[in-house]
């Protein structure tokens, strides 16, 4: 018989098969029991009021199926991806409020534990802002971008302060459309408001509207949450770290931290190296204090200070499965409820800290950013204190491998020319030249659904092969990070030669890992940074590139993949299409959006259609920008080492004042 393979992470799939030995249960098993309903998954069914639900299926299940308030099929699909699309976006949003509070407080003297990290990205921010900047002292620049930020989350009329950071082509798609946020909680309310019984109908007016709440996500909250991440702690330059389960010590208090917002998790790594609770720990018989990450706090942490991940999305039980977590600190979104009842079986104390995300059965202590280090020690000191109950049941596992990570825009400006010429023609001559045949943006979660992570993995090495860069965020790097594909051995290996050559001219690997899921604003101000530079498209839409989220299942994702779309790109997502019920809906996602802005939202469960749709976007783009036709293996068939006569004919072959090469 067939082994029923559950995760494509080797790791991964030996502590499930430990688990399913003990008969503990795991989302794995809990996804091939609970079938999705067949209804609600293809978006035809309607919840949104009392009279139903309404099922719109049966006799009358083609686009004319009505709810019993006359709500057709198509209505009820794009209501119900609205819905989605706006609980992505005030995620995101809420998430960005909190940063933008913590900016201000610190800003204002009343979160000592904060300062500005990064002088240098607050005054481009304050450039980008029109705040005057020199000659002032630093706090008060903070305190004016943290205001002028707060504004985008109220403001009533107008447009959002990041919507000029996109190329003009761009804007005036949008204007023309209608869709220009004005503020973050508007778009939110107006889309719930929408979507209410008896308002808006239209599809196609519901879908705009899924495209300007999101991008109320993206140009709007995501980028101000990654703004202001980096000038509290620092833009992100490459780090090296590990990722996987081995990163877990059988002699140290093994402590993570898990969700999405990085302040309490930035105070923790910093006081885990106070020696005080060094000592602490060692006075209960631990050799030091070891701080991994999980999901997107991992992320956060791991791109500003290399902690080491565990992993995304689907290894969050897994870890505790192994036995050897003392304590996971958890704070907002992609926390599974399951973890506090799978914790019981085991030593591991789930410590909640957001008033926002409450669990039963987990400790809770509350973060307040007033009280960051003092909170950060508690946390830590709870970690310690459990060492002792640790037993030895687990699935210890020692599979880790290297990453390299903290690729933000402004260190791939900078790695293409250095102090004083980092721009991005670089990349854009690599692209013009056919050496890089395009970029692609993966990104979006790991999902039980499907042997995990087996779909990032797939599409990692394909695109890479065909000397397609990516960029990847979220769980999309974790799932290359714990498969060992976030090195420049990678690009060795792997690459096409195109790409190779590119890769080992900058000694980066061909797969960039740009941070969180709310970084997926870098790949935005990287797109329109190629835009500016001139040479590609002179918007974000017409570029060789697209967004793919194979296994995405949160609504973040949705958000993310309709900010995308709405700003230019071409975004495949994989598995079963949640408006799969209305050929109406699909066809606007696809076909109006891209006449329209460039962009698109597609579903697409088999990995090599997906595969061969975002080559053929790029390849219908490069040719679109009357670039030379890509020629697989047409750069260096033969491995070569970049020595100066190499690097020289590659500078004639390319334009003259190539940096990178
Ligand atoms: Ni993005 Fe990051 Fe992961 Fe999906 Fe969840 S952790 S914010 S939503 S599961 S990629």
């Amino acid at each position: 018989m067939e082994k029923n393979i559950k995760s494509a992470n080797e790791a991964a799939e030996k502590i499930i098969e430990w688990s399913e030995e003990q008969k503990i249960e795991t989302c794995f098993d809990r996804a091939q029991r609970l079938k999705p309903c067949p209804i609600g998954a293809t978006g035809a069914c309607c919840r949104i009021c009392h009279m139903g639900p309404c099922r719109l299926v049966g006799a009358h299940a083609e686009e004319e199926a009505r709810g019993v308030c006359g709500a057709t099929l198509p209505t009820v699909a794009s209501r119900n991806l609205m819905r989605m699309a706006a609980a992505g976006s005030a995620a995101h949003s809420d998430h960005a409020r909190d940063m933008a509070f913590t900016l201000l407080a610190a800003a204002n003297g009343e979160a000592k534990d904060f300062k500005v990290k990064d002088v240098k990205k607050l005054y481009r921010i304050a450039g980008i802002l029109e705040i005057e900047f020199e000659g002032r002292p630093v706090n008060d620049v903070a305190r004016d971008v943290a205001m002028t930020l707060i504004e985008d989350f109220r403001r009533q009329k107008g447009e959002l302060n990041y919507i000029k950071r996109a190329p003009l082509k761009t804007q005036e798609r949008w204007k023309k459309w209608g869709i220009i946020p004005r503020g973050v909680d508007r778009e939110i309310t107006e889309a719930m408001h929408r979507t209410h019984i008896g308002v808006d109908h239209d599809p196609d007016n519901l879908l705009l509207s899924v495209l300007k709440v999101s991008l109320a996500d993206g140009w709007g909250g995501s980028m101000i949450s990654t703004d202001i991440t980096d000038i509290l702690f620092g833009t992100p330059r490459p780090v090296k770290a590990e990722a996987s389960f081995g990163i877990f010590k059988e002699d140290e208090v093994n402590l993570v931290v898990h969700g999405h917002e990085p302040s309490l998790a930035e105070m923790i790594v910093d006081v885990v190296n106070e020696p005080e609770l060094i000592e602490y720990a060692k006075s209960k018989g631990a050799k030091g204090i070891n701080l991994g990450g999980m999901c997107c706090t991992a992320n956060e942490v791991l791109m500003r200070h290399g902690i080491p991940t565990a992993g995304g999305f689907t290894n969050q039980e897994l870890a505790i499965l192994t036995g050897l977590v003392d304590a996971i600190s958890v704070d907002v979104q992609c926390i599974m409820p399951a973890l506090t009842e799978l914790s019981k079986k085991f030593h591991t104390k789930v410590i909640t800290t957001s008033h926002k995300a409450k669990f039963p059965g987990a400790t809770h202590i509350e973060y307040d950013e007033h009280r960051a280090r003092e909170i950060a020690r508690k946390i830590v000191r709870v970690a310690i204190d459990n060492y002792s109950n640790r037993k030895t049941e687990g699935s210890h596992i020692t599979d880790k491998f290297p990453v390299i990570a903290g690729f933000s825009h402004e260190y791939i400006e900078y790695m293409q020319g250095g102090r004083w010429r980092a721009s991005f023609r670089p990349l854009n001559d690599a692209i013009i030249a056919g050496r890089i045949r395009g970029i692609v943006g993966l990104a979006g979660c790991d999902n039980p659904r499907i042997p995990s992570q087996g779909l990032h993995r797939f599409l990692a090495t394909e695109l890479i092969k065909d000397d397609v860069l990516i960029v990847s965020t979220g769980c999309g790097s974790a799932a290359c990070g714990t498969a060992g594909y976030l090195t420049p051995e990678m690009a060795l290996e792997h690459a096409g030669p195109g790409l190779r050559e590119v890769c080992e001219a900058i000694g980066i690997p061909p797969i960039l890992h740009l941070g969180s899921c709310v970084d997926n604003s870098r790949i935005l101000t990287i797109l329109a940074a190629m835009a500016e530079e001139g040479g590609l498209s002179d918007e974000i839409g017409g570029m060789p590139g697209v967004g793919i989220a194979p296994e995405w299942m949160s609504e973040k994702a949705i958000s993310i993949g309709c900010y995308l779309a709405a700003s230019g790109v071409p975004v495949i997502f994989g598995g079963e299409s949640p408006v799969e019920a209305s050929k109406e809906v699909t066809r606007i996602m696809t076909e109006v959006w891209f006449e329209r802005f460039r962009g698109a939202l597609h579903f697409e469960p088999d990995p090599e259609k997906i595969l061969h749709l975002a080559l053929e976007y790029i390849d219908k783009a490069r040719e679109a920008l009357k670039l030379k036709k890509y020629e697989p293996g047409k750069f260096g068939a033969e491995r070569v080492l970049m020595d100066m006569a190499a690097r020289r004919e590659l500078e004639k072959a390319a334009k003259p004042h190539i940096g990178i090469y």
